[in-house]
């Protein structure tokens, strides 16, 4: 990334008092020239959005909050959050968890490599990628199994970790995918929006990462949402498989 880019990192936030902080601190530690950060907050019931004011107010002009209200949701959250970096004339926009599952320490590579791909995407089911060691090998085989085989066999696509949160975007990419044509929530937002993103033949790379758990706040995931998630994947493939690159929304 030249100096001259502006950058926004998106970070969804439900509860996350705990790590919004560290997160905050850990993506400016980074020093990266024009680094923005932009917290979509849900009303956590926590407080994490008035912990995240307070540290607003320590890296001023670089650090947004927004308090969403309504119904809450990771897509609702990302969908606000990309709009409103568009709007700041963001070149580049990071979206990552407020958890740790996610390091910022991949921000410099994302942006190295995203000056030749219209999205580069923080990966565990590539080579090199790696889940946490306390997952057995029951726990992989079954997050493998969904991301690089059922849903990716359904959709036809080539990315091997298709509910990946990490990820860098080229506006043009987000610009062009039309975010009114994405509808999901939790895990099926990633995967429609990396559905759509195949479909509009735009470049995708995926680098390697380690996704460890989160250490601190409580998980939300499970079962049901993991069963409903892999049951949405054949909406997403009903909405979207007639899209082609010539559906790209152009300025
Ligand atoms: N704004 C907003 N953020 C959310 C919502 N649900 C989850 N998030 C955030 O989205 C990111 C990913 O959510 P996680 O809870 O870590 O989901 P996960 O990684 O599947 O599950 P665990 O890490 O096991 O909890 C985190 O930063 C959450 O705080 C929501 O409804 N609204
Ligand atoms: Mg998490």
């Amino acid at each position: 990334m030249t100096a001259s880019k502006k950058l926004i990192v998106v970070i969804p936030t439900y509860d996350e008092a705990e790590n919004v902080g560290r997160m905050t601190e850990a993506i400016f530690a980074l020093n990266v020239p024009g680094l923005n950060l932009l917290i979509v907050d849900d009303l956590s019931p926590d407080g994490t959005g008035r912990i995240a004011e307070e540290l607003a107010t320590k890296h001023p002009g670089q650090m947004h909050v927004m308090h969403r209200e309504g119904p809450r949701g990771l897509g609702f959250a990302y969908k606000a959050g990309f709009r409103w970096a568009l709007e700041q004339d963001a070149d580049y926009v990071v979206q990552m968890d407020c958890d740790f599952s996610h390091s910022p320490k991949y921000i410099p590579q994302f942006l190295a490599y995203i000056e030749d791909y219209d999205v580069v995407v923080g990966s565990r089911y590539v080579q090199g990628g790696k889940t946490d060691e306390v997952w057995g090998v029951g726990r992989w085989l079954l997050s493998w199994w969904a991301n690089s085989i059922y849903t990716r066999l359904i959709l036809g696509v080539k990315t091997m970790d298709t509910t990946a949160g990490f990820k860098c975007w080229r506006r043009e990419t987000l610009a062009g995918i039309d975010l009114n044509r994405i509808r999901s929530q939790g895990y099926v937002f990633q995967v429609e929006m990396a559905y759509v993103t195949e479909r509009l033949g735009y470049r995708v790379l995926e680098i390697p990462i380690y996704f460890p758990d989160r250490q601190v706040g409580e998980s939300k995931m499970t079962m049901k949402v993991k069963i409903d998630a892999a049951l949405r994947v054949w909406e997403v493939l009903r909405r979207h498989r007639h899209l082609h690159p010539s559906d790209r929304l152009t300025a």
